[in-house]
């Protein structure tokens, strides 16, 4: 790591995701190169590196998916596929000279606050110190793989969604999918036509949201590449329309929530068969879980060799999946697209704070922090997207940019050796959290669905307001929420 000037603080950013690139892109941007990003992949992109399934498309337009320092003319639809936004991220960490700062294959195990500072272990047994840590580790990480009776006996293949296995042949065989989120969805509109026999094994069925996939025509991409700004615009107005739309239904605008009822009820109606709809239509409020965005699926599942399966599942057995009605669903492959450990923030890592309490503890009754950055009893450690950031069908670029400006503030100040730590107050975090909690109640989150928005309590852990509410929260840090030391 550069050494840099006397004041100039020692930085470790875990995750070389969508914010730990933008986190590193803004260090630089600001002169700061005393840096490292610890990635335990390969490469850059986090999820869009991780999940390869067929069909992968962001559900998000592709220009409000993008920095809003680096537009991009070269989306080629409206929706980006997955591989283009891993491409896009590996073009900004190449673009802003991220490579010489990122460390790859490097698993971090344990943080540890100790003599004032930071020290990282990573698995290969190095220990690194730091002033500041920024995690920026996601939500989407960790698989979480069905526990069923008998999947060891299951003599054909199978695996998880966002660990797809290429070398698996699919073509004419029998597959089933279980789970029914946005990666199950997209997966069933790129597989049915290609294999023989498709099952899908639904527990809870989802609202779905058409929009418009479609590809973006030459002309224009020409144009936004002569003129940047307006792949610029193009990100501004799609973000400013998924807030009118989404953001302010989901945050509890009843006009523009009965509009997406409608619209959701009006694709919902498009199944024919009244049986296949019954077993479709969701017994919860839109927008309790993540709304699904798919133009295709309710066509793929009415397709000859589909067949939605909605019995519940007993045990797997050699041949394939036994449902409680008693029917083996016969499978020569199976896709568990089940999810992620969304709420399991420091999953296999200890973190220790200044008075050697473990994180783990401290979060017994659920992840908490201020204003999803800060933690009490945790000097200088920062997270991007840590709980109750706002996730509803938001773009997570836009949340992650606003988030990270928030964190320059402090390490600016860190920088020009007004202070050197900084902590959230316990007062102010419990006073935040409770507040989060009170306007939570009540709001399409709390309306009773299982979602991936809920923590180990069963409660939303998400913002309960606009993300423009969220901008102005974070313009600036209120002091007085912050112990902050000098010497
Ligand atoms: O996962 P999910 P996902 N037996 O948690 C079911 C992002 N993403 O990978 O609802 C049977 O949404 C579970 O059932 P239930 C996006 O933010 C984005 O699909 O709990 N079923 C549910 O149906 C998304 O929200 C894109 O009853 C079981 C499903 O598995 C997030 O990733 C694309 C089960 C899990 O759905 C996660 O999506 C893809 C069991 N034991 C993903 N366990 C974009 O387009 C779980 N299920 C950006």
């Amino acid at each position: 790591m550069d050494q840099g000037p006397k004041n100039t603080p020692k930085i470790v950013i875990i995750g070389a995701g969508l914010s730990g690139i933008l986190m590193g892109i803004q260090l630089l941007k600001e002169g700061i190169k005393t840096f490292e990003i610890l990635e335990m992949g390969e490469s850059v992109g986090g999820t869009w590196r991780d999940n390869t399934y067929p069909g992968l498309c962001c559900d998000v337009p592709a220009h409000a998916y993008s920095y809003t320092f680096e537009p991009n003319w070269k989306w080629r639809g409206v929706h980006a596929e997955g591989h283009e936004i891993r491409e896009y991220f590996e073009h900004c960490a190449d673009k802003y000279g991220l490579k010489p700062f990122l460390h790859f294959n490097t698993r971090v195990n344990r943080i540890t606050r100790e003599d004032d500072a930071w020290t990282i272990a990573t698995e290969d047994g190095l220990l690194r110190r730091a002033d500041i840590v920024v995690s920026c580790m996601g939500w989407l990480v960790y698989p979480k793989s069905p526990e069923i009776m008998g999947l060891e006996n299951f003599t054909g293949q199978y695996f998880h969604s966002a660990c797809w296995d290429h070398t698996v042949s699919l073509d004419g065989k029998r597959v089933g999918v279980i789970g029914t989120g946005s990666s199950a969805i997209q997966i069933t509109s790129a597989l049915v036509e290609r294999v023989a026999h498709f099952s899908l094994f639904q527990r809870t069925p989802a609202w779905i949201l058409q929009n418009a996939q479609k590809p973006r025509p030459d002309w224009l991409r020409g144009l936004q590449r002569k003129i940047p700004i307006l792949a610029k615009l193009s990100g501004r107005i799609q973000q400013l329309n998924m807030e009118r739309n989404f953001s302010s239904a989901l945050s509890g605008n009843r006009k523009t929530m009965s509009v997406l009822e409608s619209v959701c009820q009006n694709n919902l109606d498009k199944v024919r068969d009244p049986e296949l709809k019954k077993k479709l239509t969701p017994n919860y409020s839109v927008g309790c879980k993540r709304i699904v965005i798919s133009n295709t699926f309710y066509d793929s599942i009415q397709q000859p060799n589909a067949q939605l399966v909605t019995d519940n599942i007993q045990h797997i057995e050699p041949g394939g999946v036994r449902t409680r009605d008693g029917r083996l669903h016969e499978l020569d492959v199976m896709i568990f697209a089940t999810g992620f450990h969304t709420m399991d923030y420091i999953r296999n890592m200890t973190i220790t704070g200044v008075q050697g309490q473990n994180l783990r503890d401290v979060w017994a009754d659920g992840a908490q922090a201020l204003r999803s950055i800060c933690i009490a009893g945790f000097p200088n450690l920062f997270m991007i997207g840590g709980p109750h950031s706002p996730l509803g069908n938001f773009p997570i670029t836009g949340l992650s940019e606003t988030q990270v400006r928030y964190v320059m503030h402090f390490i600016r100040m860190i920088k020009r050796g007004k202070v050197r730590t900084v902590t959230a107050k316990l007062s102010a975090q419990d006073q935040y959290n409770e507040m989060l909690r009170n306007a939570l109640k009540g709001t399409v989150w709390d309306s009773g669905c299982s979602s991936w928005y809920l923590n180990a309590k069963g409660q939303p852990a998400i913002y309960p307001f606009t993300p423009k509410q969220y901008r102005k929260d974070l313009c600036r840090p209120d002091f007085t929420e912050f112990e902050m030391s000098s010497s």
